[in-house]
């Protein structure tokens, strides 16, 4: 790894590089995943690399979502895993909710490397590597899942997303918690919640939210009346926008 000086203005930004960087090294991560990180990044820069209040709301909506679904989900690709294992290990364990490793550069290889990581920090049961079903309206490797896991889910949490594999799930009557920080994908704008902040920092705020919710019906109610998909969106677009037109102070 390169060492970033701890006075560096931009560290966080440039560790969570570093991670990605290590990942693909270790065959966690596609080549593509790096270029897909590049796009985050410029989202994240324009939002002031910073966790919104339109982001922690959603975060929010979206512990109360798993909190009260029956049967969630956390789907996990190869950026995920190496940027954030620890966080979505915790979630996991507190909704409680099950994992699966779903690719879209799929191989056995980076699929056994990514339950090696999530397994070494603690999860007990990672789905994906046996799929036995696939999301309707789907073409490819992407499409498949597992019966017990994605399948079977009603709330599926997907991050870094492709596209439409999260209009798919929707197709399939799920609820869908996005985290993408590009408020314009199709991916944003499909899921029934979409959290638009870096991966690691979301995860880490929805566990938050859910532990301070779990058992608190109505703030579980207040959580998911509070938010509305297209008005958070719409903020967040008119944030980056007011950003893009006066500038940011610079870290
Ligand atoms: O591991 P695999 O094989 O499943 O492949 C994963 C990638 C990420 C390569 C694949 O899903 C992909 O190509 O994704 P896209 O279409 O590039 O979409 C990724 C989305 O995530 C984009 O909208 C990015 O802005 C966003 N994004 C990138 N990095 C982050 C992020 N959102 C939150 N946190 C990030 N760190």
């Amino acid at each position: 790894m390169t060492m970033i000086p701890k006075s560096h203005p931009r560290r966080e930004s440039l560790m969570l590089r570093e991670r990605l960087v290590e990942g693909f090294a270790d065959g966690v991560v596609a080549p593509q995943g790096l270029i897909a990180h590049g796009r985050g990044e410029m989202f994240y820069y324009v939002l002031g690399e910073r966790t919104t209040k339109e982001a922690r709301i959603a975060a929010r909506a979206a512990a109360a979502a798993l909190l009260t679904a029956s049967h969630p989900v956390i789907s996990v690709n190869g950026n995920v895993a190496a940027l954030c294992p620890v966080e979505v290990v915790s979630l996991s364990q507190l909704v409680p909710a099950r994992i699966e490793i779903g690719l879209f550069h799929r191989s056995d290889e980076r699929i056994t490397r990514i339950q090696a990581i999530l397994e070494g920090h603690g999860a007990e049961e990672v789905l994906g590597f046996l799929p036995d079903e696939r999301i309707p309206g789907l073409d490819g490797p992407r499409a498949m899942c597992s019966e017990e896991g994605i399948h079977s889910a009603d709330l599926v949490l997907v991050a870094l997303e492709d596209g439409d594999r999260a209009k798919a799930l929707v197709d399939m009557g799920k609820k869908v918690v996005a985290v993408d920080l590009n408020p314009l994908s199709r991916t944003a704008r499909n899921a029934t919640i979409t959290v638009v902040d870096e991966v690691t920092s979301a995860f880490a705020e929805i566990a938050y939210c859910a532990e301070e919710l779990k058992g608190d019906d109505a703030g579980i109610r207040r959580a998911l009346e509070r938010y509305d998909r297209d008005d958070n969106l719409s903020a967040i677009m008119a944030l980056m926008a007011a950003n893009l037109t006066t500038g940011l102070p610079l870290p």
